[in-house]
């Protein structure tokens, strides 16, 4: 079993080798790809020094996994190389999510769609997974007619730069801006580009993706995607209108049964799901469970994840595991 990760370097690469760890997931050959800017550079893993490479290198060594994190042009350019020479590639970037002949997998609610044949596997957008994972169970048992949601996402989506920007305005340095506005002290009601219908990439990928894996183009969604300066997670306001009335309490035991979500919902005692608890964690926390009054059938939410954990490290080592477990690989 040959793993490559490819952006090994980035904040999501990172994760990807903390959780490959934490997971003690098998291999027996590890390699480390970047852009020919690291390559030479030493990453440790479990106290081994590895050697970064170069994606020429890497796909001649013909890996049996690849995990990729290193942005969607060098997803749309490479991907396609390593899966001709017989890699699975799990695509953390948006190059493939859309795309009607490539799978667009949350193992815990699609993975049984995956097959052999599948070579190219796309992991969703981080705010997408952890509001879909806590959404699934609720929609198989009352249907979903309508979703809402507003999100607080943490700048570790946006990668390092972004990371150093906040910290270099926090510590009254000039930071090398990659965001249009300050970000330290303030809130960007902007992520990713700007759509010819006035939404952010970010807001289309939540609507687009969600209907995706739920294989279901009638559920409605709307979503308004907002950067607060904060880094141990994202935070979602979810209203979701089902198409049968429900009780709170069967809610919250259904969300409490489900894998890879933990319910968070005491406020009396104050305890909700929050970002600094979240972080480093490869679970999704839902809190604040309340019916919405001006409506029937209506509950309003509170989601927090790692964005760097299930909303894209977990989720692709939990579908490479899958591959593994299901002889896929
Ligand atoms: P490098 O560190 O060599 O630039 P982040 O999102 O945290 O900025 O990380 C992006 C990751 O993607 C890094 O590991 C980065 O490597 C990698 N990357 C960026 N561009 C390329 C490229 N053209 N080829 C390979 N890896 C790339
Ligand atoms: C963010 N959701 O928080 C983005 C990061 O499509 O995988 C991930 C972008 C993507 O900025």
């Amino acid at each position: 079993m040959k793993l490559a990760v490819v952006g090994a370097t980035g904040l999501v690469g990172s994760e990807i080798l903390e959780v490959l760890a934490e997971h003690n997931f098998p291999f027996d050959e590890l390699l480390l790809v970047a852009s020919e800017r690291s390559v030479g550079k030493q990453i440790e893993y479990k106290g081994k020094a590895y050697t970064v490479i170069g994606l020429g290198d890497a796909v001649a060594m013909q890996p049996d996994v690849a995990i990729f994190s290193a942005g969607g042009s060098t997803s749309t350019e490479w991907a396609p190389k390593f899966a001709e020479v017989g890699t699975l590639v799990i695509d953390n970037s948006s190059a493939w999510r859309m795309d009607p002949t490539k799978k667009l997998v949350v193992p815990e609610i699609n993975g049984k769609e995956l097959t052999k044949e599948d070579k190219i596997i796309a992991n969703p957008n981080c705010s997408t997974i952890q509001m879909v994972l806590a959404l699934a169970p609720l929609r198989e048992r009352y249907g979903i007619k309508r979703v809402v949601v507003s999100t607080y996402q943490s700048v570790t989506g946006s990668g390092k730069g972004a990371v150093d920007q906040m910290m270099a305005e926090r510590a009254g340095e000039t930071p090398q801006m990659v965001y249009p506005h300050k970000i330290d002290m303030n809130v960007l009601p902007h992520i990713d580009v700007f759509q010819p219908n006035g939404y952010t990439k970010e807001e289309m990928k939540m609507i687009n993706e969600t209907k995706k894996i739920f294989s279901d183009e009638s559920v409605k969604v709307t979503a308004t995607t907002v950067r607060i300066p904060t880094m141990g997670g994202h935070s979602e306001a979810v209203n979701v209108e089902f198409k049968e009335d429900f009780e709170l309490d069967e809610v919250r035991k259904i969300l409490a049964e489900t894998p890879g979500v933990i319910l968070q919902d005491d406020p009396e005692n104050f305890i909700y799901p929050m970002p600094i608890n979240a972080h480093k964690k490869d679970e999704v926390f839902v809190g604040r469970l309340r019916r919405d009054e001006s409506q029937s059938n209506t509950l309003n939410m509170w989601i927090v994840a790692d964005n760097l954990r299930k909303g894209a490290a977990t989720n692709a080592v939990q579908i490479a595991e899958y591959a593994l477990a299901n002889g896929l690989i």
